[in-house]
């Protein structure tokens, strides 16, 4: 995509994972050199390894956008031109690689740190820093959920903080993640709301018209199940980014699971469009929703 649409993409590398892979991303701007003046919005997937729709589904989206750019799509081109827009398909690419490379998938979450038990992995979606260990993540190196030993212990939530934090334009962030078609927004780490009435009001509003758009279900993250160290709860908590984790398809395990064939991509992608580009368009201020009908 960096190389076919080289005018407005670039294709960047924030950072290095526990063994050594790059971890690469795509950034979208009309003008480099203006890119931190326009609203910026940021996309990732994959951190949790057996969850490769989560990557698809970004990076599908993203050629999507590109292709319509190209091709003159009006709405598309005024989005593209006035926006920053940021891509991380693949948080954990070590995590990814080792669920596949037996050729047999293995259902691996976490990424591929050796604890020094020799007990391997991290759930990177419980590494992240704000309100960190506080339940609903493990201190078990055995566990799917272990949240390591420390806020940002692992390279991974580490680049994806320091990528966040430089770009201050960024206004609104979603992480892809699989399964059980939900929208979801903070908090995932307490049942109490967001204290700050309108912050709430937004991400209730606009996970409600992204619902509608995708058939998934809108709720806070709590709702699920509490969790903390999320991505979307450091995000929210620490930078007031407007933040959100779609759980993509299926259902439910009957559908496949995590593993519910490539056939299901395209079909994923589509009901995902409208709320990609929403939240593209959004990102020059959130709060607009609340005087949207
Ligand atoms: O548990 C997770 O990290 C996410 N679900 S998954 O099946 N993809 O692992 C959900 C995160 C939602 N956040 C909270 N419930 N806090
Ligand atoms: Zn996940």
């Amino acid at each position: 995509l960096a190389t076919d649409y080289s005018q407005i993409v670039r294709l960047i590398t924030i950072g290095k994972t526990v063994e050594g892979r790059d971890i690469v991303g795509l950034h979208i701007s009309k003008d480099f050199t203006q890119s931190a003046t326009k609203p910026g919005v940021i996309f990732m997937g994959g951190h949790h390894a057996r969850e490769h729709l989560s990557v698809e589904t970004p990076l599908r989206l993203t050629k999507k956008l590109l292709e319509r750019y190209q091709a003159g799509d009006s709405e598309v081109v005024a989005l593209v031109d006035n926006r920053d827009i940021h891509i991380i398909p693949a948080v954990n690419p070590d995590g990814l690689e080792y669920d596949v490379s037996s050729g047999n998938y293995r259902s691996w979450r976490k990424n591929r740190r050796k604890n020094p038990d020799g007990v391997y992995g991290v759930d990177l979606n419980r590494n992240y820093g704000f309100g960190w260990g506080t339940g609903g993540s493990s201190d078990d190196t055995y566990s799917d959920v272990y949240m390591g030993p420390a806020p940002f212990s692992e390279p991974e939530t580490q680049a994806i903080k320091n990528y966040v934090e430089a770009n201050k334009n960024i206004t609104i962030l979603l992480s892809f993640h699989t399964f059980s078609k939900l929208v979801l927004y903070p908090w995932g780490h307490t049942y109490d709301p967001i204290s700050d009435n309108q912050a709430q009001r937004v991400h209730e509003l606009m996970a409600k018209k992204m619902a509608g758009w995708n058939g998934y279900t809108p709720e806070q993250s709590s709702d699920l199940y509490i969790a903390s160290g999320d991505t979307t709860d450091w995000s929210y908590g620490e930078l007031k980014i407007i933040s959100f984790t779609f759980e993509l398809d299926p259902g439910q395990f009957l559908g496949g699971g995590f593993y519910p064939g490539a056939g299901i991509i395209e079909e994923v992608v589509n009901k995902n469009w409208k709320p990609y580009l929403y939240l593209i368009d959004h990102s020059d201020n959130p709060y607009r929703v609340l005087n949207e009908k």
